[in-house]
C-alpha cells in the first residue's frame, strides 16, 4: 500500500441485526485494497442517544489503515450503510447501520459532507468507549480519550460478548 493514514470508524445501529450487519460492514470495507482493518473494539449496548424514545443500539469501533482520502473512506462508509439496507430518514432515529468517520490521521476538516474529528465524539459514550478499546491515549480537543472517559455518564451501558472478527 501507498503511504496510509490511520483512521478510526465508528459503528452502531438499532434496527435487525446489528452485530450481523456491523461484521458485515467490517468485512465490506476490509475487502476493499486501499483499507486495511487492523483493530475492533468490543461491542457495546448502549441507551439511545438524542432522540430517547427508541431502542438501544449496539455501538463498537474500527481501526483501520487507508490510503484512500478522507473523503473516499467516508464514500466507503456510505456504500457499506447502502449495501446493508439502511434508509435514512430521521435525523438521530433509527438505524440498521451507521458508519462515521471519527477521526482520519490528524486531519481536521469542518465541511457538512465530511466533518472530522466527528464534532460530537468527545462527548458520546456510546463512541469513547469503543474507541478507548483501541486507542485511550489518542488526544482529541486537547485531552486524551481515556480523560474524555471520565467526563461522560457510564452507568448504563453494557459490555457484551459479542466478538467482531476481522
Ligand atoms: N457526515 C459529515 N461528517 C461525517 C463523518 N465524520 N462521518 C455527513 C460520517 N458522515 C459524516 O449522516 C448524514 C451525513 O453526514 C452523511 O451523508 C455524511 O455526508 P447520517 O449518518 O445520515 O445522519 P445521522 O447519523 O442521523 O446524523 P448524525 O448527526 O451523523 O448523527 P450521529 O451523530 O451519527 O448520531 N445513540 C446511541 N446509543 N448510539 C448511536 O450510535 N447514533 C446516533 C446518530 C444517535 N443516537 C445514538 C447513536
Ligand atoms: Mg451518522
Amino acid at each position: 500500500m501507498a503511504k496510509t493514514t490511520r483512521s478510526y470508524i465508528g459503528l452502531g445501529g438499532n434496527i435487525g441485526d446489528v452485530f450481523s450487519n456491523m461484521q458485515s460492514a467490517i468485512s465490506y470495507l476490509g475487502s476493499h485494497a486501499k483499507i486495511s482493518v487492523k483493530a475492533l473494539s468490543l461491542v457495546y449496548k448502549t441507551p439511545p442517544w438524542g432522540i430517547e424514545d427508541q431502542d438501544w443500539f449496539l455501538n463498537a469501533c474500527a481501526e483501520v489503515e487507508t490510503s484512500l482520502t478522507a473523503q473516499e473512506l467516508l464514500q466507503q462508509c456510505l456504500e457499506a450503510e447502502k449495501q446493508l439496507n439502511r434508509v435514512r430518514d430521521i435525523r438521530w432515529g433509527p438505524r440498521t447501520i451507521d458508519l462515521d468517520v471519527l477521526i482520519y490521521g490528524n486531519e481536521e476538516i469542518a465541511s457538512d459532507a465530511l466533518n472530522v474529528p466527528h464534532p460530537r465524539m468527545h462527548e458520546r459514550a456510546f463512541v469513547l468507549l469503543p474507541m478507548a478499546d483501541l486507542n485511550a491515549d489518542l488526544i482529541l480537543k486537547g485531552k486524551s480519550i481515556a480523560e474524555w472517559l471520565e467526563l461522560v455518564d457510564l452507568t448504563e451501558i453494557q459490555k457484551t460478548d459479542l466478538k467482531l472478527t476481522l
